[in-house]
């Protein structure tokens, strides 16, 4: 996990734990970025790893696109076109590495901040996390497949508002709308991060390829080629080497009592 300028990662127990590493521009998204983010899960998809954490350096996790670089290219409509392709390849691969990937937030995680975070699989957030879609606001539009994973963590209606007014939605509110699972009263969710990410690495990767693969692509079906998609998953998942062991256990009562709260 070396080579990568902007993106920092240190591989512990086969859960790589990596730091969106632009510290000083606040995470923001240049061209370069982008293409760091691409590589960089391309990269997990051919490894050993079986979790990902993506955290951030400094106090923001992302302030979205790169504004600035954007001002001074002056890009045609055609070249923003193909930088937003980009961008939809790069959280493609993210989201479709074949293994969890766990956001750890902070601070800001706006406009194509918030784009990238909708990619990962789980989102924890700490107590200086705040949510935004500032788009109307700077006179451009969302274009690193917000309409398609923001939308569908908060809906339509929530998204408009959010672009429209700049809505900001923080803490128990912003796990009630649906932007994170996890809402942390501390102000790092790095640690809890690395947990999730750690328990999640413990199920058989076949099953965690079923989970973070399969209910994505199945939500694009329409139901009566979901439905045969979904047997066809667990036809593969649900009688794997792996899945044989854990349910001798359960039958011989010597499974862990995992439901166990
Ligand atoms: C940036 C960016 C950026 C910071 N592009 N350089 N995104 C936004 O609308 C959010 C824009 N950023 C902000 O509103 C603020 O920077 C923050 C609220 C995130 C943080 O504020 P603060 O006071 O801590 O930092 P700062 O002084 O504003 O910024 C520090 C530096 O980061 C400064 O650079 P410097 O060289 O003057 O030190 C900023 O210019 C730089 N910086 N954010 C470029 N976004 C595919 S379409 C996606 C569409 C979107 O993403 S729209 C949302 C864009």
């Amino acid at each position: 996990m070396e080579g990568f300028s902007k993106i920092e990662a240190e591989v512990s127990d086969d859960v790589v734990v990596a730091k969106l590493n632009r510290p000083d521009k606040r995470n923001a998204l240049d061209e370069d970025f982008v293409d760091q983010i691409e590589a960089f899960f391309r990269s997990v998809a051919r490894s050993s790893a079986k979790a990902v954490v993506l955290g951030a350096n400094g106090k923001d996790y992302c302030a979205g696109l790169d504004l600035v670089e954007h001002y001074l290219e002056d890009r045609s409509a055609e070249d923003f076109m193909l930088i937003c392709r980009k961008w939809h390849k790069a959280f493609e691969a993210m989201q479709f590495c074949g293994v969890p990937v766990v956001a750890a937030l902070k601070g800001a995680v706006v406009g194509g901040g918030l784009e990238l975070a909708s990619a990962a699989h789980i989102r924890v957030a700490d107590a200086t996390t705040y949510f935004a879609l500032p788009e109307g606001q700077r006179g451009i539009f969302t274009g690193g497949g917000a309409t398609v994973r923001v939308a569908k963590l908060v809906g339509e209606a929530r998204m408009m508002d959010m672009m429209l007014t700049g809505r900001v939605y923080q803490g128990e509110e912003a796990v009630r709308v649906g932007l994170c699972q996890y809402a942390l009263d501390e102000d790092d969710s790095l640690p809890k991060a690395i947990e999730i990410a750690r328990r999640a690495s413990e199920n058989p990767p076949l099953s965690n390829l079923a989970i973070t693969s399969g209910i994505s692509h199945i939500g694009n079906m329409p139901s009566t080629d979901a439905f045969f998609a979904e047997a066809f998953i667990a036809g593969i998942t649900n009688t794997q080497p792996a899945s044989r062991e854990r349910l001798a256990a359960f039958a011989n009562k010597t499974a862990p009592k995992t439901l166990a709260t």
